[in-house]
């Protein structure tokens, strides 16, 4: 399997006097740079640098932690749980072209690597990533969680058509036993096709019942498998979108009253965010719909709980958010984009639906964003602010999980010219959307361990309370309030890469390859 298996190894030792160690935590003095501007007539600009002195603790000891996913026995769930159980088992399998053993490719904390420095010849050193700092192994993960949907993983596995059978074989007698929760089910929330899964649900309309069922069910998975941390993440079907009600969503205090009088308008999701904030426990959600309310935000920030979302950027998008970036950052005027997939699983089924279909057109198209806000040379009021983006999913069951995606990016050149660059993409779905389950819940543990204070402060505080380092595995990164996301591939993998050097005692990366460029 990749790596080693082992949550909390490294590899990397840094000879660096801002780095103390003792039993529990590494500590690491960090200088962060930026720059503050100000905007002056005829388009000039003023900019003074900045800096500021922290100090940033990472605790060394890796809980033992247990992973609860809303829609265990979807595609996602199902291949989430398969993968972790074949590479934990060390699960090697035939297919036509051979053996193949088990890894976790499409995964960054698993299958990648970050930039160390240079040899002694000059050439560059990467370690890798999970090798750096002290990480959770998803092999050491404790799998459970809900569905709607009562067949044991086992029988999951086999519906979702995604694994070959070989692997599928092997892989039954260990997932017989597993089964999902009972869970909340509003069937206004989802596509009316869904009600024939629908078997496995918590009794009742009172949604402050269900708060507490779902907190009771955290707790005694937490209990019976002696966990020191638990991570609930949603994979579950696409919900439509919460009306935004004053009175209602838009503040904590109003969210909790409106559960408690089981208002329309709190969705599933939101009720297993809402528990999960009450247990302290992150809760990141992978699918599109507004999740975090307003209220639901104010909450996890009151109780000082992680919250991330939203919507895994698993194909289609992620390569957007490579091409919009280079577009743009090459000085290339995109005025269109137009995206097509078709796709023959549950989730296409579920998002044949025109309100769970807006609910991903919206998050799928929020991702050119910040490439236009970023460039307003291409973007201005005499040129135009908007790309034509055009976002069409449809349900073709013969390819499966198989989704197709085809895309048309279409730009202005110099003096009238255009470029046309049309993509076609096959995404095999749940292979791509479980690595990056796989490092939302490894990143999010990690990051629940880091805390820093300034300099001459006493008490350590952690992150903010929407992880927003998040974003690169998400479509449409939810970010703190007041702040823009960040949808650019590289930008988001750059913070990640330059956090964790940061916390080993290393500067950021600068890629000015000065060995070599200056006599
Ligand atoms: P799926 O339809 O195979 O699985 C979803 C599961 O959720 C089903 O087993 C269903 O019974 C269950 N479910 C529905 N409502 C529930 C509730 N209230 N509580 C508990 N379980 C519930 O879908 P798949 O392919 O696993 O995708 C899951 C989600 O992830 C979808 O929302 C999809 O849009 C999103 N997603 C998937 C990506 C991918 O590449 N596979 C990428 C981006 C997002
Ligand atoms: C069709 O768009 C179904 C979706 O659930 C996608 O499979 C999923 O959102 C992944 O999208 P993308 O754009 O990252 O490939």
């Amino acid at each position: 399997s990749t790596g080693t298996g082992k949550s909390g190894r490294t590899t990397v030792k840094v000879n660096t006097d801002v780095v103390t160690k003792d039993a529990d935590a590494i500590y690491s003095k960090y200088t962060y740079q930026n720059a503050s501007v100000k905007r002056l007539p005829e388009g000039k600009y003023e900019v003074t640098p900045t800096k500021v002195d922290y100090e940033f603790k990472l605790d060394t000891k890796i809980p033992k932690t247990g992973i609860m996913l809303v829609g265990l026995g979807g595609n996602n769930g199902s291949t989430f749980t398969a993968a972790v159980l074949a590479n934990r088992n060390n699960i090697s399998f035939h297919t036509k072209n051979g053996v193949v053993e088990p890894n976790y490719f499409g995964s960054v904390t698993q299958a990648s690597t970050i930039y160390l420095g240079v040899d002694e010849n000059g050439k560059d050193v990467y370690a890798p990533f999970n090798e750096v700092v002290p990480m959770l192994h998803p092999n050491d993960l404790v799998i459970g969680g809900w569905d709607i949907s009562k067949l044991h993983l086992a029988e999951s596995m086999k519906r979702a058509k995604v694994l070959d059978y070989d692997l599928q074989r092997q892989l039954v007698p260990l997932m017989t036993d597993m089964a999902p929760l009972p869970s909340v089910y509003y069937p206004d929330f989802i596509a009316a096709n869904q009600g024939e899964r629908a078997d496995n649900v918590i009794p009742g309309t009172d949604k402050w019942v269900h708060v507490e069922q779902i907190r009771k069910d955290i707790r005694e998975f937490k209990k019976k498998n002696g966990l020191e941390k638990v991570i609930v993440l949603w994979t579950a079907n696409t919900e439509r979108y919460s009306e935004l009600i004053p009175g209602v969503n838009d503040t904590a205090d109003n969210l909790l009253a409106a559960v408690k009088a089981s208002h329309d308008e709190v969705s599933p999701s939101t009720v297993f965010a809402i528990a999960s904030i009450l247990e302290g426990v992150p809760y990141i959600n992978g699918s599109p719909q507004n999740t975090f309310v307003p209220g639901c935000i104010e909450l996890a920030e009151k109780h000082e709980s992680f919250i991330g979302g939203d919507d895994f950027k698993s194909g289609q998008t992620k390569l957007k958010s490579v091409l919009a970036q280079y577009l743009v950052d090459a000085g290339i005027r995109p005025v269109s984009v137009a995206s097509y997939n078709h796709l023959g699983n549950n989730d296409g089924f579920n998002l044949s639906a025109p309100q769970q279909f807006r609910s991903k057109e919206i998050s799928k198209a929020s991702v050119i964003d910040d490439m236009i806000e970023s460039n307003h040379i291409l973007y201005n009021d005499k040129l135009g602010k908007k790309v034509d983006h055009c976002i069409v999913i449809k349900y073709v069951p013969a390819v499966g999980d198989s989704k197709v995606a085809m895309d048309e990016y279409y730009s202005e050149l110099m003096l009238g010219g255009h470029n046309t660059v049309s993509i076609h993409n096959v995404c095999e779905d749940s292979l791509l959307a479980t690595p990056l389950i796989i490092d939302l819940v490894v990143m999010t543990e990690f990051l629940s361990r880091v805390s820093y204070k300034e300099a001459n402060d006493s008490k350590y505080l952690s992150f903010h309370s929407v992880l927003s380092f998040l974003s690169y595995w998400l479509k449409a990164p939810l970010v703190r309030p007041g702040f823009d996301p960040v949808n650019g591939l590289n930008k988001q993998r750059s913070a990640l890469e330059n956090l964790i050097r940061g916390l080993a005692g290393l500067a950021p990366i600068n890629d000015l390859k000065f060995e070599e460029r200056l006599q």
